[in-house]
């Protein structure tokens, strides 16, 4: 028997990950889940097989005596108050990126998490965790190319889901950018700025602003643009490109067989972007609950690394309103977290 998991949130990737936690993970059981749409829990029981039980209440799940293990895929708007819950009654968490949508709410995270005394939480930035990213990570920790200069990202989707608004490009959809760029060059943010080029008519400016273009500065000088388009209708497209001193590295595309047809040379470009990182998402757990069964500390992205990126991600969304650059601004480094 593994270690005991509730799943707050069935939606998109609260199903995927019940499956992946179900079939895929080694050393954990599902007992639990939870959603406040009723049905929808029980029918992804049902599709992947599943038995455990079907909580209404978030407050019910985190309450279970069985439950050793919360992990959060609700709306981001409820991670906070899920994650604060569930580190109360001393539950081990992983809660989906982003931790919350504000630097105040992953304070109160954070403070949660100091009460215990432990470690006890990771979030979900599964970007670390992709072969691609870890390549890059590998040549700049080398310092192979030197120190890094100037970013370049592209963050494409094909299209947004209902109720996707201006901010959710920051807190929901740059802030993979926002960890992962922290991640690779070991540097914080110091300033952003959000331009708004021209709008596309494949989405009305009130539902959405789109593209973005996001400029961030970090505290040793790093110049980084971010283009964020996210309804792109190719595909779902991510780049990323890192110059420094001595040369340039470049994140490389899922492989995909070229073919040459009708005097026409192509790959193939994804479009969902579960499909993108699945084995991202596969490694992150693994490597998560690997250190639970072992009685060691979690060693992914944790309650720091997610207010930090949610201090960037307020700035920038302050930059979108304001229209100028914004200064990113936080509490100290506990020591808790060093
Ligand atoms: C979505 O919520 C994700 O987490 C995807 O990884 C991201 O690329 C997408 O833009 C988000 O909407």
């Amino acid at each position: 028997m593994g270690l005991k998991i509730g799943v707050v949130g069935i939606g998109a990737i609260g199903s995927d990950h019940l499956r992946r936690l179900a079939h895929v993970i080694a050393g954990v059981d599902v007992v639990a889940v939870c959603d406040i749409v009723p049905g929808r829990a029980q029918a992804a029981l049902d599709q992947f097989k599943i038995e455990a039980k079907d909580y209404s209440d978030y407050h019910d799940l985190v309450a279970d005596p069985e439950v050793e293990v919360v992990v959060i895929t609700a709306s981001n708007e409820a991670h906070a108050d899920v994650a604060v819950a569930a580190l109360e009654a001393n539950k081990f968490v992983f809660v989906e990126k982003p931790l919350a949508i504000s630097a105040a709410d992953c304070k109160r995270v954070m403070d949660a998490e100091m009460k215990t005394g432990k470690k006890m939480l990771q979030v979900g930035f599964m970007r670390r965790y992709d072969d691609g990213y870890k390549q890059m990570k590998k040549i700049l920790d080398n310092n192979e190319i030197g120190a890094p200069l100037m970013i370049h990202c592209r963050h494409y989707n094909l299209d947004t889901v209902p109720g996707y608004k201006t901010e959710n490009a920051i807190y929901e959809t740059l802030i993979h950018e926002i960890d992962v760029l922290h991640w690779l060059i070991d540097d914080e943010y110091t300033d952003v700025k959000v331009y708004f080029p021209r709008q596309t008519s494949n989405v009305p400016a009130e539902q959405v602003r789109d593209p973005q273009v996001v400029v961030m500065e970090t505290n040793k000088g790093v110049n980084i643009v971010v283009e964020v388009f996210t309804n792109c209708q190719y595909g779902y497209d991510i780049h990323c490109d890192i110059t420094g001193e001595e040369g340039m590295i470049e994140l490389p595309s899922p492989p995909s067989v070229a073919m040459r047809k009708n005097a026409k040379y192509s790959t193939d470009i994804l479009t969902l972007w579960k499909e993108r990182f699945e084995a991202a998402y596969d490694v992150e757990f693994q490597d998560f609950f690997d250190h639970l069964n072992d009685g060691k500390d979690p060693v992914g992205p944790d309650t720091w690394d997610g207010y930090l990126a949610a201090i960037t991600s307020d700035a920038a969304v302050k930059s979108q309103r304001s229209g100028n650059t914004e200064k990113v601004v936080g509490v100290d480094k506990p020591a808790f977290y060093n």
